[in-house]
């Protein structure tokens, strides 16, 4: 077991939905604990260079649109295997495909407006958590 951070970001329909405290409260029973947290409401180019990786995908366009069409609520937490941890939270990335009871599962209502982000890999989590947040805004307790 290892002690890690993942980066989750609360989407603009599950910010819309009126859900941050229900997906807050999943996390905190699964033992997952809020170690910095922002509401933001990104700019186009902030999507952009976060989902950089993407960028070549022919849904990337539609994703920066819609992570940009309200504020979402951003994330680092901590845990024991965090990143998967949070993925397992998340359920799978088509809403149709999450298991039961998952936040997609619940929350989601397509593959393009699917409710949560998180980290895929540890080291992702460095990337994305540092891009979001100065290190003084990190709160590891
Ligand atoms: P993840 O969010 O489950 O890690 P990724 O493959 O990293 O999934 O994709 C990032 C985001 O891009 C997804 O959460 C989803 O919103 C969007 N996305 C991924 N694949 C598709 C697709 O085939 N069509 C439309 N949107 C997609």
């Amino acid at each position: 077991m290892a002690l890690e951070r993942t980066l989750s970001i609360i989407k603009p329909d599950a910010v819309a939905k009126n859900v941050i405290g229900e997906i807050y409260s999943r996390f905190e029973k699964a033992g997952l604990k809020v170690v910095a947290s922002k509401m933001k409401h990104l700019s186009r180019k902030e999507a952009e260079g976060f989902y950089a990786v993407h960028k070549e995908r022919p849904f990337f366009n539609a994703l920066v649109e819609f992570m940009i069409s309200g504020p979402v609520v951003i994330q680092a937490l901590q845990g024991e295997n965090a990143v998967l941890a949070h993925r397992d939270l998340m359920g799978a990335t088509n809403p149709k495909e999450a298991a039961p009871g998952t936040i997609r599962a619940d929350f989601a209502d397509s593959i393009d407006a699917n409710a949560v982000h998180g980290s895929d890999s540890a080291d992702n989590a460095k990337i994305e958590i540092g891009y979001f947040f100065a290190e003084t805004e990190v709160f590891p307790r």
